[in-house]
């Protein structure tokens, strides 16, 4: 008999005896975070490795390759992804009760993807989904000291080639970058986005991108505990609880909830060695509601579960929790159906965007990143971000900040524009992840929406025209494997664990039936008529529509962004660095002047155009790309919200970067705002007076999404540039709650008799309730390019605060659009962008932690008539004073 056999039989004796000992702690986990390497498979060369992580932040920590943001980097580290990749570690167990234990795992919560895991030289699993845990009994493998841990990771593209080969025929897929007959990432379940996208690079990953822990208990361990929320009201919340318990033998056991601390119930019951479902029921007295953002609190609630056997707590749940109903509407209603969520009994309008992950290196965000692309949603009066399909099923510190601001997730299963191979394995591989994630994460209150897949009905569309060009038969077992998993098993799997979340088998979609195709009058619309069909946003609302979950624009990041990642030889929109950063392409419009390939830097210059006069200045020309995204966004926006009760819904395409790019994002990579995203806070804002012209009328609506009816009067002023009065109406209102009104509807040249210069005055519209603003509005009757503006004189008082500085601005003559910039630091201003109306006097707020004396006398600001130099005024008493510098 060898040591280790010895040892064996020892440990075996151990557990026997600990089952019936007092232990210290029932259920043990230590991590496996420390220690490792990693190798490409046929070198042999131990490099130290972070996990979690992958190995493209591994081999740049280590010096092996270049920033891959950085200029073309992204194409000279491609060869990463052909090859395998080792991850070792040995750990020691230092802790006697964990070895004692009865069962010891070994907990893998992410490993992308293809991998062998070897423990002490015994291959003990093999996986294929980047989007599960793997828990592996390793008891008998397990030693003291001296265990290795080894990973082999097998390169996900060559074997998706094997897999691709194995396929009857080729699989649809539109965004990977790769010829047609090589497009893999189908036949792989990991994060679709990482083979590039129309927005993203192409880094395939490999490696540990989620804690591994090592955990032990002995006689049974709560697998999940699923609370649902059968009724509530202002005196009780009551919910039935549905336990899931694992057990290593029949035994008797007692199952505590508490909530707050507070023991709610507490039941006994029997233990079967296996799988135990068990339900009881509790109440929560007097519940606090969970509302989403602008609309009320959200008050967290700890749900704690604890299961006990003979008095031992052997192991606990805890969840945060918030009482809350969703539902989605789907209903008939006039000429569709509906498409709108309903929380706590009332109608919401959603006001939000679409959501990828903030990097391409999804071990890369930290929490502080995620705090601040959530703080960016919040901020910006959102109330719903959507998680899309063709990225990752976010991580756990994700939805709880989503739980703590209110922020409503419509949440995609990790499928977009692309079929599904129809192979048996493939398929009950989706099963378990779609199993496994449902459970995860149908706790949080911010869980309104589960969604089947982007776009892959879609595709569908063009993959029976001549792009893949299918055989009948093939078609139709392509369909066929479509309707099974989006509406079958998924929604089979949702019934089963999450009833109370509603689910909807595609986006865009029509209904629940497979045979409800997009359609304008029912469900919900992905609108690219704007942008890839270079609409306006005028164009799209002119139609109404139910709920629109993507349309958008794009533009280039900020100044400073792209300077990260540039030379200054790069700085022009077609330049080649550009070319290489811009992913959305299109062919359709075919050569440009230089023969390359139509792309959207080249329908960014279209979209300026409509509006704006062209400049070559690189930073001016980002500045007019900002502000065409900007106004498209606010038009489309306040354009859905005055088509409520009919539209419900406003997601725009794509509230941030995995890179720094010219994309449709509103926050670039570096969380710099954009001009869009200050445009989009103030479209999104609960009250919203929005006047407009539409076929020759001019229209003022006031839309509301507050809880309460409330009054005041719309007062609506034309002005010309000089602040002087042209004409002044008012009118006082009751407005309904949750509502749009029109209030004004007149033809334009009725409002305009008189006046001559169309292009040298604006609407200023307010609503206000006594002397308090609760919002307002500015209305122009000529494109900007054709505005006659003149010389501002701007005067600029800064103060300095805790936080940086404070910005008091006014100016004799209209500014528009001004952007106001610090070269001496880098920080955040409050607002941006905004026009400057004469005589009033605007106040903005500077966040910077790099204040100095230079930083203070520095500050800039120019609108759009950025080419004229501005006269400097003797600055008025108070703090210190400074001119806007034109
Ligand atoms: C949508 C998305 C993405 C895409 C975006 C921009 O339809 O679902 O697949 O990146 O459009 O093209």
């Amino acid at each position: 008999m060898n040591i280790h056999k010895i040892f064996g039989v020892i440990l075996i004796l151990l557990s026997f005896i600990s089952c019936d000992i007092q232990e210290k702690h029932p259920l043990l986990t230590i991590d496996i975070g420390s220690g490792w390497q990693f190798s490409e498979e046929s070198e042999n060369v131990w490099l130290p490795a972070t996990v979690p992580g992958c190995v493209h932040t591994d081999l740049l920590s280590n010096g092996k390759i270049p920033d891959p943001f950085y200029r073309f980097n992204e194409d000279s580290i491609k060869w990463i992804e052909t090859k395998n990749w080792v991850y070792k570690t040995t750990f020691d167990i230092n802790n006697e009760d964990l070895l004692i234990k009865k069962h010891i795992e070994l907990v893998f919560k992410g490993l992308d993807t293809y991998a062998e895991i070897l423990l002490n030289g015994t291959k003990i699993k093999e996986t294929d989904n980047m989007f599960v845990e793997y828990v592996v009994d390793c008891k008998k493998y397990i030693k003291p000291k001296g265990n290795e841990l080894k990973i082999i990771f097998k390169s996900p593209v060559n074997i998706g080639k094997q897999k691709l080969k194995n396929h009857p025929y080729l699989v649809p897929a539109i965004n990977e970058y790769a010829p047609d007959s090589l497009k893999t990432s189908v036949h792989t379940r990991k994060a679709p986005y990482h083979y590039g996208w129309d927005w993203g690079p192409r880094l395939v990953t490999s490696g540990i991108w989620r804690p591994v822990v090592l955990q032990g208990w002995n006689i049974a361990k709560i697998n999940d505990v699923h609370y649902i929320l059968d009724e509530v009201d202002s005196n009780v919340a009551r919910y039935r609880a549905e336990i899931l318990i694992y057990s290593g033998k029949n035994t008797k056991a007692n199952f505590e909830i508490l909530v707050n601390d507070k023991p709610v119930r507490e039941i006994e019951f029997h233990l079967k060695k296996g799988e135990n479902e068990i339900k009881t029921y509790f109440s929560v007295r007097k519940p606090k509601l969970w509302w989403p953002n602008g609309l009320g609190e959200q008050p967290i609630y700890k749900f704690e579960s604890s299961l006990i056997h003979y008095a031992r707590k052997i192991d606990t749940d805890v969840k945060t929790m918030g009482i809350r109903n969703v539902a989605l509407i789907t209903e008939p209603e006039g000429d569709g159906n509906l498409f709108k969520f309903r929380v706590n009994g009332k109608d919401v309008f959603m006001k939000g965007a679409n959501y990828i992950p903030p990097d391409n290196f999804n071990t890369r965000v930290s929490k502080a990143r995620y705090d601040g692309v959530i703080k960016a949603a919040k901020d910006a009066n959102m109330n719903m971000l959507r998680v899309w399909g063709g990225a990752i099923y976010e991580d756990d510190y994700f939805y709880d900040l989503c739980d703590k601001n209110g922020i409503l997730i419509w949440q995609d299963f990790m499928f977009a524009c692309a079929m599904v191979p129809r192979h048996k394995e493939h398929l009950e591989n989706i099963k378990k992840e779609v199993e496994y994630n449902v459970l995860r994460l149908r706790h949080h209150p911010c869980l309104a929406l589960w969604c089947g897949n982007n776009e892959n009905m879609v595709m569908q569309g063009w993959s029976l025209g001549k792009k893949f060009n299918l055989s009948p038969e093939d078609s139709s077992d392509m369909m066929n494997t479509y309707e099974k998993l989006f509406h079958q098993t998924i929604p089979d799997i949702i019934t089963k664990y999450n009833p109370t979340t509603a689910y909807w088998p595609t986006s865009p979609g029509g209904g629940t039936d497979i045979e409800d195709k997009q359609n304008v009058r029912s469900g919900d619309v992905h609108d690219w008529w704007g942008w890839f069909g270079k609409a306006t946003a005028h164009d799209l609302i002119s139609r109404r529509q139910r709920f629109i979950s993507e349309y958008g624009l794009q533009s280039f990041p900020d100044i400073k962004t792209i300077q990260k990642i540039s030379l200054p030889e790069d700085l022009f929109y077609d330049s080649k660095l550009f070319d290489y950063k811009q992913r959305s392409l299109m062919p359709w419009l075919g050569l440009d002047a230089k023969g390359n390939t139509m792309n959207g830097n080249d329908m960014i210059q279209e979209y300026i155009k409509m509006s704006y006069s062209p400049t070559p200045a690189f930073a001016d020309m980002v500045y007019l790309s900002q502000l065409s995204h900007a106004y498209f966004l606010k038009d489309a926006i306040e354009g859905h919200r005055s088509h409520k009760p009919y539209c419900w819904g406003s997601l725009y395409w794509q509230i941030d970067d995995c890179w720094p790019t010219v994309s449709w994002s509103t926050v670039d990579y570096d969380y710099r705002w954009k001009a869009p995203h200050y445009f989009v806070k103030k479209a999104y804002e609960n009250l919203l007076v929005y006047p407009h012209i539409i076929h020759d009328s001019l229209k003022i609506h006031v839309i509301s999404d507050l809880p309460d009816d409330i009054s005041g009067t719309l007062h609506f002023t034309l002005y010309d540039f000089d602040g002087n009065i042209l004409k002044n109406n008012a009118s006082h209102q009751r407005l309904e709650k949750n509502a749009s009104k029109t209030i004004i509807s007149m033809p334009l040249k009725d409002y305009l008799d008189n006046i001559n210069n169309r292009n040298k005055i604006y609407l200023y519209t307010t609503f206000a309730h006594k002397d308090e603003l609760l919002c307002d509005n500015i209305l122009y009757f000529d494109l900007p390019k054709n505005l006659q503006l003149s010389k501002p004189v701007v005067d600029q008082i800064v103060s300095d605060t805790k936080f940086g500085y404070q910005l008091k601005i006014k100016s004799n003559t209209l500014v528009k659009n001004i952007q106001l910039d610090n070269k001496y630091s880098d920080g955040f201003f409050d607002d941006n962008y905004f026009d400057v109306l004469p005589g009033k006097v605007y106040s903005v707020n500077y966040y910077t932690t790099q204040k100095s004396d230079s930083a203070k006398v520095n500050f800039t600001g120019t609108g759009l008539e950025r080419f004229i130099k501005t006269d400097i005024k003797p600055a008025s008493a108070g703090a210190s004073k400074k001119k806007v510098k034109k």
